[in-house]
């Protein structure tokens, strides 16, 4: 049977974990800085992969900062399926609901993984409430088998990549 692929791109503000959860999925993944603007800020991007049985999974982390609308466009080309990841240490703000919409309009399936849950005050149920509709899952980023399990389960739900036309 040949290899099944997905494109999974992970979204979430900066700090939300992407680079985290990318890392313990994949313990050989792919973090990429480039400094921006005279060195002022910085671009990053994740990239991982996991093996799911014969279900190969190419983990996408996107920049998290509002200016770089473009870079995530571009990232998220093509995607199969999309992570929101929302920190449960902080409050749901208006970036993370932009970024819900974002996704949302793009008619793609996707699931809400709430971060940090390990982590002192951690309030997973407010984010949950607000993401009602969504599936939401608990997870922290730092535990591998949780994550891997998560991962697994929403892989599950996607139909494979379809090879798209060449330019
Ligand atoms: N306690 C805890 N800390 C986390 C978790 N995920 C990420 N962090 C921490 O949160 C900070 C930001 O994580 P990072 O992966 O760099 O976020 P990114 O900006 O979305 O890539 C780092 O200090 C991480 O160690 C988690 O699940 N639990
Ligand atoms: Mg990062």
């Amino acid at each position: 049977m040949a290899e099944e692929k997905y494109k999974i791109v992970v979204f979430g503000a900066f700090g939300a974990g992407k680079t985290t959860l990318i890392q313990t999925l994949d313990p050989q993944a792919k973090h990429i800085e480039a400094e921006c603007a005279g060195g002022t800020t910085t671009i990053a991007l994740d990239y991982g992969r996991v093996q799911i049985g014969d279900k190969r999974v190419y983990l996408y982390g996107t920049p998290g900062q509002e200016r770089f609308e473009f870079a995530r466009e571009i990232i998220g080309k093509g995607m199969d399926g999309a992570i929101l990841l929302v920190d449960a240490t902080s409050p749901v703000d208006e970036f993370v609901e932009h970024l819900h919409t974002a996704i949302t309009g793009e008619k793609i399936p996707f699931v809400v993984f709430i971060n940090k849950c390990d982590a002192v005050g951690a309030r997973p149920g407010p984010v949950q409430a607000h993401f009602t509709g969504a599936g939401t899952k608990i997870v922290s980023a730092k535990d591998r088998r949780r994550a891997r399990e998560e991962l697994e389960g929403f892989i599950g739900t996607l139909r494979p990549h379809q090879a798209e036309k060449k330019i």
